[in-house]
């Protein structure tokens, strides 16, 4: 059972019926990230913040229910809100009502909330209860995305490995990322600066583990790497395959 597709469905199947409007998420199985629910609203052409494919109580004891429903509610709905904003400002210059002196703010304002409002969406999909919860986090890949993290890391320990000490590591706010080239058709691990720094172009997120204090502080404190162990154990393996068969395909 695909119950990531049935989930899916399920999503785009509430926002469409609460929105009024069709067409919130298409479904292109050709590209990664086709799939992901942004909540693009055809019809203002605004982002919306889609829920959680989860309650928010579901990752714990890895993930407290406070921090998920801050970071979902809160922080998460003010990139969607940034992003709204700063392509309201830019297209506000195009047309010579705003101030075109503000637009190198903006163009970063787009980028670091842009980046803000995919990455969150990415890190929730990317994740489930795990199995004594319900869901399907933790344990390890499997099949082809298994053959290519040992291809690639020399083996899922030391994938792991890498993985967390390079989110470990980011210097103040940021994320850590398992991506594809996809030119080279080779797996890396990047760490990202806040919301877009330091990403290649052309990378494609496979997974992502948020850094930010604001992803971990209220359980962990200092210790980000007790929450990078307690990420390992909802990691939905599975959806990162999906992720790696149409970035592949
Ligand atoms: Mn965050």
């Amino acid at each position: 059972m695909n119950t990531n597709l049935t989930r899916r469905q399920a999503i785009t199947t509430m926002s469409a019926t609460a929105a009024g409007v069709a067409g919130l998420a298409s479904i292109a199985p050709a590209s990664t990230l086709a799939t992901l629910n942004l909540g693009f609203d055809e019809a203002t052409k605004e982002y919306t913040l889609p829920d959680l494919p989860y309650a928010h109580k579901a990752l714990s004891p890895h993930i407290d229910v406070m921090t998920m429903t801050i970071h979902h509610t809160k922080h998460h709905a003010g990139y969607v809100r940034g992003l709204n904003k700063a392509l309201k400002q830019l297209h506000a210059i195009r047309w010579e009502k705003g101030d075109p002196g503000t637009l190198q703010h903006w163009q970063r304002q787009l980028a670091f909330h842009a980046g803000g409002h995919i990455n969150h969406s990415l890190f929730w999909e990317g994740m489930s209860p795990d199995a004594d919860h319900g869901g399907v986090g933790g344990g390890d890949p499997t099949g082809s995305l298994a053959e290519a993290i040992t291809r690639d890391f020399g083996s899922i320990e030391k994938f792991k490995w890498q993985f967390k000490a390079a989110a470990k590591s980011v210097e103040g706010s940021g994320w850590g990322w398992l991506v594809l080239e996809p030119i080279s058709n080779r797996l890396m691990i990047t760490q990202m600066q806040n919301q877009q720094d330091m990403m290649f172009a052309g990378a494609i997120p496979l997974l992502g583990v948020d850094v930010w204090e604001h992803a971990y502080y209220l359980t962990y404190q200092n210790r980000r790497s007790d929450y990078l162990s307690a990420f390992m154990n909802v990691i939905n393996w599975p959806e990162v395959q999906r992720r790696y068969d149409a970035a592949t395909s």
